[in-house]
């Protein structure tokens, strides 16, 4: 059973268990660092591509998985091969129901495919972003099912994921790890274990306190967003900028930190962790209003952009219905090919509902991906940005670097600038 033994001699193997943008970087780091390493993924198209040296996430180069390979790195669909590690490291997706409840099919699924092959000496550690109490609550009883003892014949552990793809900054060796354990060996394990491929590991007293510190991490950007976006409608409505307000403010050299109004609130994080917080806590008879209440905002922010966007159809004379508009960004952020949970198909479903005819132009993405929710727009492609003129309008949801925003000032006829890249007055230029 000498689990930490093997990681510390690097004799362990580890297993990641779903290889999208957290996993793959993370079997990267741990096969760069003389562990076998073997990939357990739901999707055969992943694997054959991974086997034939190909990457499919846009920042992580095919050279990277081909060097994986070389280092003996096994993908695979088949997860009897779990039984072959000695961690097990699960990053799959932690979305919402259509209730807005936390989603657990993939946590639990991928417990339910490595339950039967659960042995003595390892540990199985979950990153995906989660509520306080599910590596406990759910993982342990399904992992248990065997016959075998958690924190005592085989290990637990929490140690929240914090890939951020495309930062310049940072990268997976170099953003520190917390690692939350609720026994003494699994925490040795599982801090032995990533310390030794991560620069810094934070080990906190228990799983909980882990799955919460993840929590309170992307919960403190949707309230802070929240903040600014209701700041947005409140200021327009005084005829006061807030970008120019929020430039002022962050010239404040403590105490603060910069957060710019936008259209709504994308991606996979964002709008999603803190209703697992929430939904949680009912459990227990409180209630995080003021959570409640960020989501509302940044959930009424795409309609409240509609109706700028109507008002200022109106002062020129037009209504919306039979128009043409241009939406420009369609990624959830800047400089990022990921539309997932991206306000502007907010914007769009919205657009279309008034009579609008939407079209996008968006150079990080020629074509809109299928999707979950947003089926009806998948297929469609980006249009040049250079027939901006050829529209009632343009909207501004994402601010990608690149756009030629002085040339499209030129051409377009009427501006709408959610993301305050024009900050000075123009008549074609209305801020929402
Ligand atoms: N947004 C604003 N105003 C802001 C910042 C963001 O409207 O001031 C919007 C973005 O346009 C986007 C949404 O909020 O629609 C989320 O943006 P984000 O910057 O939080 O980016 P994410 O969703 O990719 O968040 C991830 C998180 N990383 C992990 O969960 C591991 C987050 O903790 C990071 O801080 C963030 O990336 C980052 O800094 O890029």
């Amino acid at each position: 059973m000498d689990l930490v033994g093997r990681i510390r001699r690097k004799d362990a193997v580890v297993g990641v268990l779903g290889l999208g943008y957290v996993g793959l970087p993370l079997a990267a780091v741990f096969a760069r660092n003389g562990y076998r390493v073997i990939g357990l993924d739901v999707d055969g198209e992943k694997v054959a591509a991974l086997k034939a040296g190909k990457s499919y996430i846009k920042h992580i180069p095919g050279s990277a998985i081909a060097a994986m390979n070389a280092a003996g790195f096994e993908p695979t669909t088949d997860f009897s091969r779990s039984a072959a590690c000695d961690a097990i490291l699960i990053c799959v997706p932690t979305p919402l129901t259509a209730n807005r409840e936390p989603d657990m099919t993939y946590v639990v699924g991928s417990c339910e495919a490595i339950a039967p092959y659960v042995r003595a000496g390892q540990i199985v550690v979950l990153e995906s972003t989660t509520y306080p109490g599910t590596t406990d609550e759910v993982m342990r009883p399904i992992l248990e099912r065997g016959g075998l003892v958690a924190d005592r014949d085989f290990f637990l552990a929490f140690s929240p994921e914090r890939e951020d793809p495309n930062n310049p900054d940072f990268e997976t060796a170099t953003i520190p790890k917390v690692v939350g354990a609720d026994c003494p060996v699994a925490a040795e394990a599982a801090v032995a274990l990533y310390a030794s491929v991560i620069r810094r590991v934070v080990p906190v007293s228990s799983t909980r306190v882990a799955e919460a510190a993840k929590i309170l991490e992307n919960t403190f950007r949707a309230v802070n967003i929240a903040l600014v976006n209701e700041l947005k409608v409140v200021f327009t409505r005084m005829g006061i900028d807030v970008w120019e307000v929020i430039d002022a403010a962050a010239t404040k050299p403590f105490g603060f930190m910069r957060f710019t109004p936008g259209p709504g609130l994308g991606g996979h994080c964002i709008p999603i962790d803190p209703f697992y917080l929430t939904w949680k806590a009912r459990e227990y008879e409180v209630f995080s209003r003021f959570i409640e209440t960020a989501g509302e905002v940044n959930t009424s922010m795409p309609a409240w952009v509609v109706g700028r966007t109507m008002e200022a159809f109106s002062q020129r004379g037009r209504g919306l219905r039979g128009s043409r508009i241009l939406l420009v960004g369609l990624a959830y952020k800047k400089n990022v090919d990921d539309a997932r949970e991206s306000p502007t198909y907010k914007l769009w479903e919205l657009l279309e509902r008034q009579g609008v005819e939407v079209s996008y132009h968006d150079p990080w993405i020629p074509v809109v991906p299928k999707s979950r929710e947003h089926g009806q727009f998948a297929g469609r492609g980006s249009v040049p940005i250079d027939r901006a003129g050829e529209f009632d309008a343009v909207l501004i949801s994402t601010d990608h670097d690149g756009v030629d925003w002085k040339r499209l000032l030129a051409d377009a006829r009427l501006i709408i600038d959610t993301r305050g890249v024009f900050r000075t007055p123009h008549e074609k230029v209305v801020k929402a």
